[in-house]
């Protein structure tokens, strides 16, 4: 009865391409099920976007001419003027970073539009700025379109230009600027919903301090069905999701036990209590995942002072790790400078990351390995066997049999290798399992843990000393479940290859 009350609700919450390509290949003997899944699972429109594990942000906006961070929502149109306007090279820089999608601040909390809304004044239609011809989401999207990159689309709900802010017209304004931009620009992958409002501004001239009720006020339920009814493959993104949360600090910095789970009954974007939150919990009954958002730069925003202060290399590659390598989705932002175009450095410094991605993780070690395991579902059945951890293919995986939690996948590699750390992925599709876990390294005839971890979910990397041996050992040592693990991969960092 359980089982098969999960497999409805499998079939209800996973549409079914994912459930088919889950299941797909290699197809089981018809007397060895799939396990069920556990807690809750991803939606189609989430499992699309974990994939695509690392893309940029883009801060512009008359901040980056006034050189603040939040503007108060009376900057004349005219502010906004750059000289050497080139949404290609962002697209293009971020497209040689490795990432895989954009997304702009169509209107940060300044409310200054950087497309020619029919809603209001305050926008790139009045600015003297090429007569007040340009388009900038348009320009930001075209380009991102021909470099294949996905596009996503930031609207402050906070608005410190518009009179009616605090009041209930306010909001007819803001959801009537969502559907321009929702209907104006292609498919979107994500829309970014921001917590943040801080009470003073500009509002048509009041100058004054409004406050709103952040539970109420906005009716997110009403804006997220909007989303969903004209942009359907979207992900909406907020401290209260509903598809993505934030990850509770703006440092680059995912949590060690990160659960996809998320206890949304109380929250909405700039819940005080948010925090408390952030690292997702096991028997939430919502799948959604966390984003981590950081600046290549101190500020969201260009200031001329920051430019010695862009990230290092290394600092970006501690960052992939503390975000993708913790389960999340890596949001790294790279503000255009008064010109219009990415800075130098960091154009370059995003290049080093490449790199260094490129380098380290090109080739997985474990790959192929003859692999074996104390246990696999239905004996002898392929199709949950080890070698589907080692397959190439995050849509097979090895599994144990029902109410079997622990479990040892063995692999014998080439021969002697050296690495210096592990990627662990579970097939997600069946909710997330692992809560314990390590990697041993046969060395000097003896079993040595090199890595120690509990959660893994979409994905977890772990770094170590780098060791070399031929055999290797994944032990489970707790789950929720039985464990369902699509990937053990290998890798040797780059910055230790000699
Ligand atoms: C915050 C905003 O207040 C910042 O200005 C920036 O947009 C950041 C991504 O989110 O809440």
């Amino acid at each position: 009865m359980r089982v098969e009350a999960r497999r409805i609700r499998l079939a209800l919450a996973v549409p079914v391409a994912a459930a088919a390509a889950l299941l797909a290949a290699p197809r089981p003997r018809a007397d060895v099920a799939p396990p069920a899944p556990v807690g809750p699972v991803p939606s189609v429109r989430q499992l699309a976007w974990h994939e695509m594990q690392y893309y940029g942000f883009v801060h512009f906006t008359v901040n980056t001419f006034t050189d603040k961070e939040w503007g108060y929502g009376d900057e004349s149109p005219d502010v906004f003027a750059p000289t050497a306007f080139d949404a290609a090279q962002w697209a293009r820089a971020a497209k040689d970073a490795g990432m895989a999608g954009l997304i702009l601040t169509a209107k940060h909390h300044d409310g200054f539009c950087l497309w020619p809304s029919r809603l209001t004044d305050h926008s790139v239609a009045k600015s003297r700025w090429k007569d007040g011809k340009a388009d900038v989401v348009r320009a930001f999207v075209d380009a991102c379109r021909r470099e294949g990159l996905k596009v996503g689309l930031y609207l402050s709900p906070w608005d410190r230009n518009h009179a009616e802010y605090s009041r209930a017209a306010y909001l007819d304004y803001y959801r009537g600027q969502l559907r321009e931009l929702l209907t104006g620009y292609g498919p979107l992958f994500e829309v970014w919903f921001d917590g943040a409002n801080g009470g003073d501004g500009y509002y048509g001239g009041a100058r004054e301090k409004r406050k709103i009720d952040g539970a109420t006020y906005y009716e997110w339920p009403r804006t997220w069905g909007l989303v969903r009814e004209l942009q359907p493959a979207a992900v909406m993104f907020s401290d209260a999701g509903p598809d993505v949360r934030w990850v509770g600090n703006e440092n680059g910095l995912g949590f060690e036990t990160t659960w996809m789970g998320l206890d949304r009954s109380a929250l909405y974007p700039g819940a005080p209590d948010y925090q408390k939150l952030a690292p997702g919990q096991p028997d939430a009954a919502e799948w959604v995942p966390p984003e981590v958002d950081v600046s290549i730069r101190p500020g969201w925003f260009y200031h001329a002072s920051e430019d010695a202060k862009v990230k290092t290399v290394a600092q970006l590659v501690d960052i992939y790790y503390a975000s993708v390598g913790r389960s999340a989705n890596l949001l790294l932002n790279v503000p255009p400078d008064r010109r219009g175009l990415f800075h130098e450095t960091d154009v370059e410094r995003l290049r080093g990351l490449r790199a260094y991605l490129d380098a380290t993780f090109g080739k997985d070690l474990a790959r192929g390995a003859k692999a074996t395991a104390d246990g696999a579902r239905g004996g002898s059945s392929p199709a949950f066997a080890a070698a589907r951890a080692v397959d190439g293919d995050a849509s097979t995986y090895w599994a144990t049999d029902d109410g079997v939690t622990t479990g040892a996948l063995q692999l014998e590699l080439a021969g002697p290798t050296r690495f210096d750390q592990v990627r662990v992925r579970e097939a997600i599709a069946l909710g997330q399992r692992v809560e314990g876990w390590a990697l041993d390294a046969f060395v000097g005839g003896a079993w040595k843990t090199v890595a120690e971890g509990t959660t893994v979910g979409v994905r977890r990397i772990l770094r170590f000393a780098p060791v070399t041996a031929s055999r290797v050992r994944l032990r489970v040592t707790r789950a929720r479940a039985c464990p369902a693990i699509a990937e053990v991969a290998l890798f040797l960092s780059a910055g230790v290859r000699s």
